[in-house]
């Protein structure tokens, strides 16, 4: 059988089956042999585009995207999403076509593995003819088993080549490593005798399981729960939901999290974003951090008591012990510890533990959300206020909701002002702080998640940047809402150097009609500079569309976000 045939039948025996990408003549009849065997493709007008819906749509699904390209070009068109995904874990596969080895003059030829671990993806490729199933095979369970970015080089000439189907794929899936029982028992030991203890979970704690046995723990100690951004959502609903830790957190959260006197980082590196620079993190404070990758624990800074396990696996592992050693006082058995979820016939009284209070569970229900927290409304009629458009939008929106987000000075309204409904409403893909990705990411969101209402939010820098993608939204159909912070800036630079005296025509743009742009794309669009001009996204809800609402809100912008100066310390 021809390479192209042996290769698709084997992904898709292997469960893969969407795939996004741009096509030219090296990856036509691979795609088209994907396609041929029921491979949803997602046609992305720059690859760039094609690489961050890929990057979503995987994060969504839990599995790996395909990603479709042509040699050269194709391939470095794609490596700012491919590079966001890598440094995000995001199982994805890379179908990269490439030059076949003695094509040593041809136009398209580059160092492509050089280039794919230059990102911190991982090098793979097709050798042989003979063996390229085997190394189809092996890349992508390496990016399903490992969470990686694979970037398969695909040398044409292989690619032409005729094998013999070997029989089909060990479909077995790895399974998650537990912890230690040593470790577990300090854990254990640790959450005993913590009396303010907060969990902050992580990208690798993104899970239905991890949910539950961290909720399951976090009563059995009295613990209060966060998340980082990538995770935000995890934990929505539950009473004792402090939403994210580091910038974007709430002046309570950060409050509660500096005063934790243990805090459990799971399946998150405590990096300088969700530690706000290691200031969340008080002197006396124990740090424990519990990751399946090794090499994960202490990346960031040093803490007292790493755990190296699965999140879900070590959390209940923990909370069982827990219940057997529960200090004086604090009687560790679910059924007592779960206020939340309390017995029919109302809200059980609240015993005090660890943390957790009456008096506190109040106090979060009416001020941890941003949006509780009081400000002056600085819109002036022909510009409107970031905050009062973000909270106009979360009441307007459905609930049933992904916010996914581009970088830039506007990034933390949306991140804080919208709510999500769980862990699957919150598409962040900034781990290489790279505008223009926040479009396609949001495409690729409603790939995953037809269900739901997907909104972009964007600044008019990044959103122009990733532009070409929304082509794509219309031709797909998404009824999305795509909202750009229009400052007719790079507000971060703006924000960044003004205050210096910094001359700053490199970073101011002319107004541009952003809304008219869109309706030439097919979109609907509109253009918003008070609350009150928000009635055409009522009116395209309520009419069940089939294409994107694209809004151009004209923010005032006479400073910078609060969190963009923790941005600016970091660079
Ligand atoms: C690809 C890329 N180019 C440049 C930058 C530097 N940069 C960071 S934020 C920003 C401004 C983005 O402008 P906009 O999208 O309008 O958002 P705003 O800051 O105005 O809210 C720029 C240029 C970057 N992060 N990524
Ligand atoms: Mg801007």
């Amino acid at each position: 059988m021809k390479v192209t045939d042996a290769i698709a039948e084997a992904l898709t025996k292997l469960g893969a089956d969407t795939m996004f990408g741009v096509v030219g003549s090296g990856n036509f009849h691979l795609t088209n042999a994907l396609i041929s065997r029921g491979v949803r493709y997602v046609a992305a007008r720059h690859e760039c585009g094609a690489a961050s819906m890929a990057d979503a749509w995987a994060r969504l699904a839990g599995r790996p995207a395909l990603l479709t390209l042509h040699q050269g070009p194709g391939l470095t068109n794609a490596l700012t999403g491919i590079t966001e995904a890598a440094k995000s874990r995001t199982p994805l596969l890379v179908l990269a076509a490439d030059v076949s080895e003695r094509a040593v003059t041809s136009n398209f030829r580059i160092d492509v593995s050089s280039l794919a671990g230059a990102t911190g993806a991982t090098p793979a490729r097709l050798h042989s003819a003979a063996f390229a199933f085997d190394d189809a095979v092996r890349a992508y369970r390496t990016a399903r088993d490992e969470r990686r970015t694979v970037v398969l080089g695909l040398p044409l000439d292989v690619q032409a080549g005729e094998c013999t189907w070997p029989g089909d794929p060990d479909l077995r899936v790895a399974e998650p490593a537990g912890p230690s029982q040593p470790q577990v028992a300090k854990l254990a030991a640790v959450l005993a005798e913590a009396t303010r203890p907060v969990f902050v979970a992580g990208r690798g704690a993104r899970s239905a399981a991890a949910r539950a046995a961290l909720e399951q723990l976090a009563d059995n100690c009295g613990a209060l729960l966060a998340t980082s951004a990538a995770a935000k959502g995890l934990f929505r609903g539950n009473p004792w939901d402090l939403d994210v830790s580091g910038g974007f957190a709430s002046p309570l959260t950060a409050e509660l999290i500096a005063n934790a006197d243990v805090l459990v980082g799971w399946g998150c590196s405590l990096n300088m974003w969700t530690t706000r620079h290691g200031t969340l993190i008080g002197p006396r404070m124990t740090v424990v951090q519990v990751d399946n990758d090794a090499s994960a624990i202490g990346r960031h800074r040093r803490v007292h008591l790493g755990v190296v396990g699965d999140v879900a696996l070590t959390a209940s592992d923990v909370a069982r012990l827990l219940v057997g050693e529960a200090p004086d006082g604090a009687d560790g058995s679910p059924e007592a510890q779960g206020p939340h979820e309390a017995q029919a016939g109302g809200p059980a009284a609240l015993r005090s533990i660890g943390y957790r209070s009456e008096e506190l569970r109040s106090r979060l229900a009416a001020e941890v959300r941003w949006r509780d927290v009081p400000y002056e409304d600085e819109s002036d009629g022909s510009r409107i206020d970031p905050r009062t458009l973000t909270i106009a939008l979360d009441d307007l929106l459905p609930a049933e909701r992904i916010v996914a987000i581009d970088s830039g000075n506007f990034m933390g309204y949306p991140s804080m002002f919208l709510s999500v409904p769980d862990q699957d409403g919150f598409c962040f893909t900034q781990a290489y702080q790279s505008i223009g990705l926040g479009l396609a990411s949001a495409i690729g969101s409603a790939t995953a998640r037809p269900d739901r209402l997907v909104i972009a939010a964007l600044g008019d820098g990044g959103g122009l940047m990733g532009i070409s993608e929304l082509e794509t939204a219309v031709r797909l159909g998404l009824p999305m809402v795509i909202v750009i912070y229009d400052d007719e800036a790079y507000g971060a630079e703006v924000h960044h150097f003004g205050p210096d005296g910094c001359p700053l025509d490199t970073v101011r743009f002319p107004p541009a009609d952003l809304a008219a742009i869109a309706r030439g794309f097919g979109c609907d669009a509109v253009s918003v500079r008070s609350a009150d001009d928000l009635g055409p996204v009522r009116d395209w809800l309520e009419s069940r569309p089939g294409r994107p609402i694209l809004i151009d809100a004209k923010v005032t912008s006479d400073h910078g976000a609060w969190w963009l100066e923790e941005a600016f310390r970091g660079h």
